[in-house]
């Protein structure tokens, strides 16, 4: 097979080999005798850096001459995992360096394992934020990432006993390559003080500091930027300590401003209800919002070099997408901005506001949806809640108006609510200040309708939209799987399916091919060798590359019911111990994903599958036939491993549970088959893939809901299905985990009981 990826030019490659000698020596002053492989890593990150500045500044400049309209990507995470390989692939440019460095006596393989996650995110929501930041950029769309520049990102699991523990993700401790700070658009931020009538007064200021990042688009000369926002103390700080002489005091308490952006919260699907949470969702939203309205202003149009008067063009330059409603807050912040350092009038601001955001809901889930308390936010921002409340009082007069007389209509339209304390239900002020709100997948979108957020539909339909999530196979497939891309790109011709993803209905007539098959299933067995290899390095376990890897990684959370995956595991290793003969085909099942440090029971799910684990692995009557491993430490870098080596993908929440889920489809993309319920995107990918391609079980959404109307009793099941009640009984009883035998009684109880 002859790699359709770009043949070396020898000049090149020298070119590659003289720079990376350059930077060995120049930038980290060192000889091949004493560097590191992370000097290695460093030295060939910056070989490739450079082929991106000039590009980089040539798209700012574009930028600034064209003035067109730009859209920005709000989010508080961004999940962007490793930048060397991605930026290789989109400058294609990876041929030449894996040849220098194989001609200097390196492995890409290797050097790239240096590179650290930038793991500024949770899961889904901040991968779809990385995933839309390369699909801009490869567009040519003026877009821009903003978020905060955590010092800490999600953190590293490493599991003792079974049980998941947690160490602080070190991801800048060597520093990285690819950012570049820019102190000279720090902007200050302020919290507390009092809101008077001319103004917010007395607060305490902290600086911004922004931090750019490079996104390159594939094969095109567009370099976008994602600004990260860091805190910094500003030079007043506390200078009350300074004035009475206590030097060493204030110097050190600089520190406090700072943890603002120290750490990323590592909940996924979950509000923690923290001041420095409401601090950093503001911290973001000010920066953001100054950095925006300053490029606004400042523009020159290329004729007569005048600032821009006035705002009213504000939202035909300016589009602002909320990921989520974690940043929020922007709606009030421009309102501030506009208002009260601006002047102008409420109406005239208002419609610049709305014009402007747009904004996305991620999850249904009610402890997700983000309700911050009045009293916090009064003491944080006194100045916001005033305006959260005029913005309020105007919008229930507009139900009132439209709704008239209809009194619990408008109590539930509140952005205010009442019970069971004063808080500001975030998603309704997102709804109000936004022209457009949009769910992330058809089923999604169709259930915040009649649910949620009904009364807003009621009001407002045409505001209402879905946008089904995506994944950008640059990384998903082209980076991740090139052998599996290779193929493609030999059958069609060239790599333009990598930019247009519908190029690959193309391939359909090859289904009868047993040529092609033969080679896509000699890849797939390739990458599975490959990652039986990392595992037995890395997690110390063997497996068979030749059984089924069935493969379910996401965070661990109930909704996605890893514990269902338990149970069949527990089921299938019941019937193999009943009949040794069964004729069944052998399996690897692989479960990973990080539980929130404070969900109790997601740990004690983990813990449960590393019991499993234990017995089965270790029970001489089943060897090769069936295997479990947990994977430790999920993240995006090991998604690259992992998927291109999965038969089976298990996409199994209860229906109206998982708003879209992105991981389907990289499994899907990289030629896995699913097993799935009919819940977010798989619905979609069903109706791509036809009913003969997927494996579809369970309720559906109307089941779920005719059910939980009913009463649900899943007590019934137990009793009615003896293998289920052999494997909660086991689990209960202690038989995975004799030295602790009543460990999961939280779990079968709660299952029993509750099972959601
Ligand atoms: O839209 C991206 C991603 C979806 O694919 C997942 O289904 C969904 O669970 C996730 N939502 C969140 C919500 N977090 N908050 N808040 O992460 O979004």
């Amino acid at each position: 097979q002859i790699s359709m990826r770009n043949i070396p030019q020898l000049e090149n490659v020298a070119a590659v080999k003289a720079s990376f000698n350059r930077h060995l020596h120049q930038t980290l002053v060192k000889d091949r005798h004493v560097a590191t492989h992370n000097d290695f890593y460093k030295s060939t990150a910056f070989t490739v850096r450079d082929q991106l500045v000039g590009k980089w500044v040539r798209t700012q400049q574009h930028y600034y001459d064209r003035d067109p309209k730009r859209v920005y990507y709000m989010s508080m995470e961004f999940l962007m995992g490793r930048s060397l390989t991605n930026a290789m692939v989109n400058l294609g440019v990876d041929s030449e360096v894996e040849e220098a460095l194989y001609e200097l006596g390196l492995e890409l393989e290797d050097l790239q394992e240096e590179e650290d996650d930038a793991g500024l995110g949770n899961g889904g929501l901040g991968r779809l934020a990385a995933c839309f930041l390369d699909s801009m950029a490869t567009l040519s769309l003026p877009a821009y990432g903003y978020g905060l520049r955590y010092e800490y990102g999600i953190f590293s699991q490493t599991v003792v006993d079974g049980h998941q523990v947690e160490r602080p993700d070190e991801w800048l401790r060597f520093g990285t390559c690819w950012e570049l700070s820019r102190p000279e658009y720090q902007v200050p931020i302020h919290f507390y003080g009092r809101a008077e009538m001319d103004g917010w007064k007395d607060t305490q200021v902290v600086m911004a500091m922004p931090y750019d990042y490079p996104i390159p688009g594939y094969g095109n000369s567009t370099v976008n930027t994602m600004r990260l926002w860091s805190a910094k103390s500003p030079n007043s700080f506390d200078l009350s300590y300074f004035n009475h002489g206590n030097y060493i005091r204030a110097v050190l308490d600089r520190n406090l401003a700072e943890n603002i952006t120290r750490v990323l919260y590592p909940n996924d699907n979950k509000m923690e209800g923290k001041e420095l949470r409401l601090k950093q969702e503001y911290f973001l939203c000010s920066a953001t919002l100054q950095d925006i309205v300053r490029r606004f202003k400042t523009f020159r149009s290329r004729m007569g070099g005048k600032a821009r008067a006035g705002f009213k063009d504000f939202s035909k330059k300016v589009a602002i997408q909320l990921n989520d409603t974690h940043p929020a807050l922007a709606i009030a912040e421009l309102m501030h901005i506009l208002v009260d350092l601006e002047k102008l009038g409420w109406e005239e601001a208002w419609a610049v506001c709305t014009g402007t955001f747009a904004y996305t809901n991620h999850t249904l889930l009610p402890e997700a949806l983000e309700r911050w308390p009045i009293s916090m936010i009064e003491r944080v921002l006194p100045r916001h809640l005033q305006i959260i409340y005029e913005i309020n009082a105007r919008h229930l007069k507009e139900v009132e108006a439209r709704f008239p007389g209809e009194v619990a209509r408008i109590g539930r339209m509140s952005i205010v609510e009442e019970f069971p304390e004063k808080r500001l239900n975030m998603a309704y002020l997102a709804i109000i200040g936004s022209h457009a709100v949009n769910g992330v997948a058809a089923i999604h979108s169709a259930i915040i309708k009649r649910s949620i957020f009904k009364d807003f539909y009621e009001m407002t339909p045409d505001k209402f939209q879905n946008k089904t999530n995506g994944i950008t196979p640059r990384r998903w497939l082209r980076l991740c799987n090139p052998s599996l891309a290779d193929i493609i790109s030999n059958e069609l011709g060239g790599e333009a399916w990598v930019k247009d993803l519908f190029l690959l209905k193309k391939l359909l007539p090859l289904a009868s091919s047993d040529a092609f098959k033969q080679r896509v299933f000699q890849v797939k067995k390739e990458n599975k060798k490959s990652f039986a290899e990392y595992l037995e390095k890395t997690h110390g376990v063997k497996v068979n590359p030749e059984s089924l890897f069935d493969v379910q990684v996401k965070r661990i959370h109930e909704y996605k019911r890893q514990l269902m995956n338990v149970l069949h595991i527990i089921t299938f290793y019941n019937r193999l111990k009943a009949n040794p003969d069964l004729p069944v085909v052998p399996r690897t099942i692989l479960i990973g994903g990080k539980a929130a440090p404070g969900y109790h029971a997601a740990k004690m799910i983990i813990k449960l599958i590393n019991s499993v684990a234990d017995v089965v692995n270790n029970d001489p009557d089943i060897g090769d036939v069936l295997k479990v491993v947990f994977l430790r430490n999920y993240r995006v870098s090991l998604a690259e491993k992992v998927i291109p080596a999965t038969d089976l993908s298990e996409q199994i929440s209860m229906a109206g549970t998982e708003a879209s889920g992105t991981g389907n489809m990289k499994f899907m993309a990289n030629g896995a088959l699913t097993i799935g319920t009919l819940d977010g995107a798989n619905v979609e990918m069903r109706d791509e893939v036809g009913d003969k391609n997927i494996f579809i079980f369970g309720m559906t959404v109307p089941e779920v809901e005719k059910l939980k109307a009913e009463g649900y009793n899943p007590r019934q099941y137990y009793e009615s299905n003896p293998e289920l009640k052999k494997a909660i009984d086991q689990i209960h009883e202690g038989f995975f985990c004799p030295e602790e035998p009543a460990l999961f009684h939280g779990l079968t109880d709660h299952l029993l009981s509750h099972d959601t």
